[in-house]
């Protein structure tokens, strides 16, 4: 049995979600909400101490971090792969997968942070701040740089730049092979989706207006069956989203 351990709008849980359905993956869904702090419960944490979601339960066996989850699923459900069985080629989709968890992964969450908690989080006092950010260690620096009183515009700006850094790369791949590691559908392709899904939902697609292999990748990525699956309603970003109340 799988269980997965995930909230709807999470653009990491978004990727394992789209991996399981690539594999025609069943799983009972264990519905996280972060507004609530449930990935702080001692409960959850004993799943995941970095208090995060997505974990992956598999056969009573825990699994943690979206990359390591694709990858796990990819291996014990072979079939349709997610990686070339050519070591090189799966060396090509990991040097992806590394480049996108370090770049546009962490810069997508500035504007998220800044359109979603921004408000709240510079609102609260320090003691509620201390509160609030009890456990999660992984993620205290980036509340930290939202409490700053200046945080957005900069910040934003110099994240959009490395998406803007990515989207060309991906262009570039993309005009040389259908998908952004070569011509199957990897785990490369599945790590960029939630992000580009997010940039999106919050306006950001004149970006790749000027670049048909990026828009090319994107159309086909949206097109597959396991998009419609992993993006249930409710999993896009409402334009107008804001965190009304301190969590
Ligand atoms: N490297 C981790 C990062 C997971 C992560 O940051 N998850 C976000 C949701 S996309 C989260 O749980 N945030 C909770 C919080 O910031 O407290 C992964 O890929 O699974």
């Amino acid at each position: 049995m799988i269980e997965l351990f995930h909230s709807p709008k999470s653009t990491c849980s978004q990727k394992v979600r789209l991996a399981l359905a690539e594999k025609g993956l069943a799983y009972e869904s264990r519905l996280i909400d972060l507004s609530k702090r449930e990935q702080h419960t001692p409960e959850y944490l004993a799943i995941n101490p970095n208090g995060v979601i997505p974990s992956l339960r598999h056969a009573g066996h825990a699994v943690r971090d979206s990359s390591v989850i694709c990858e796990y699923l990819d291996e014990v459900f072979p079939i349709p792969p997610l990686m070339s069985s050519d070591a090189r080629a799966r060396a090509g989709v990991r040097e992806w997968m590394r480049f996108i968890e370090e770049v546009p992964t962490a810069a997508i969450r500035v504007p998220t942070a800044n359109q979603m908690f921004a408000k709240v989080i510079g609102a609260m006092s320090e003691a509620e701040f201390e509160k609030w950010s009890q456990n999660v260690s992984v993620r205290r620096d980036l509340y930290l740089l939202v409490r700053r009183a200046d945080f957005g515009d900069k910040d934003v700006r110099e994240a959009l730049a490395k998406l803007d850094m990515t989207i060309r790369r991906v262009d570039a791949a993309c005009a040389k092979s259908a998908w952004i590691a070569g011509d199957s559908y990897s785990l490369a392709d599945i790590g960029l989706l939630p992000t580009i899904v997010r940039m999106e939902d919050m306006g950001y697609a004149a970006m790749w207006s000027e670049m048909p292999n990026f828009s090319r990748w994107y159309m086909a990525a949206k097109e597959r069956p396991s998009f419609k699956t992993a993006y249930f309603a409710g999993s896009r970003m409402d334009p107008s989203y804001k965190w009304s109340k301190v969590p």
